[in-house]
């Protein structure tokens, strides 16, 4: 435990009342439950500070022993966009053309997917989230980073609800697999990347898969 004198006072402490909770408590559900992953963007320009500030948010996760393990590459080059749209559709080829079985290919049939990505170029901005497992301290030595899976997956949790907040639509891409991110952006050999994330607003006539979210008595038990 950290000495009594490094803690400050809570600064978050809402009275609510219980109907009041339960109506913020819905009314984040129902602003949720209208995101949806779209493949159909409008290449229409977004200002950078909604993306600097969704990845403020992303930011804030709780995370192992507060390492925040991880690394947001915001790309807006089309010149990069291209060079990862070109190496995300070599994976994505390998992936349909054989990688995958027959049950994964079903199952993603719904989805309408296929090795073609124009989103990558077409998206005004893609967010590579790279996982750092260990950090590489002033000496060369290393650091340990903790349950670092968890942190990044929570810190793009929150990404994609600022984001979708912000009335923005998102991708959650993985091609696999994704070292070529490293290296197009330069990033250094110890960050993973964990997800490409495509955003932007959605094309005007975008659509999307008709399927629906399990319900409450199907993906949760009451003890
Ligand atoms: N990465 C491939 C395949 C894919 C896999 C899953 I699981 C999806 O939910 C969607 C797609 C692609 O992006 O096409």
């Amino acid at each position: 435990m950290a000495d009594a004198d490094r803690f400050i006072p809570l600064a978050f402490h809402p009275e609510l009342s219980d109907a009041a909770r339960i109506a913020k408590a819905s009314e984040f559900y129902d602003e949720i439950k209208e995101r949806r992953t779209v493949r159909e963007f409008s290449n229409e320009a977004i200002p950078i500070e909604v993306i600097k500030q969704a990845i403020k948010a992303a930011g804030t996760a709780p995370n192992g022993a507060n390492k925040q393990p991880w690394h947001f590459a915001i790309i807006q080059s089309a010149e990069i966009k291209k060079k990862i749209r070109v190496a995300a559709e070599e994976e994505e080829k390998a992936f349909y053309g054989g990688k995958a079985n027959q049950e994964w290919l079903d199952d993603l049939k719904v989805f309408g997917t296929n090795p073609e990505k124009p989103f990558l170029e077409i998206a005004p901005y893609l967010i590579v989230i790279f996982a750092k497992p260990y950090e590489i301290a002033a000496d060369g030595g290393r650091k340990q980073n903790y349950y670092v899976k968890e942190s990044v997956g929570i810190a793009t949790g929150f990404l994609i609800a600022a984001l979708h907040k912000a009335g923005l639509a998102t991708l959650t891409h993985t091609p696999s697999p994704m070292g070529f991110l490293s290296e197009i952006l330069e990033r250094p050999k110890h960050e993973k990347p964990f997800i490409l994330l495509v955003v932007g607003k959605a094309s005007d006539n975008a659509t999307v898969p008709d399927i629906t979210k399990k319900g409450f008595d199907d993906i949760a038990s009451i003890h």
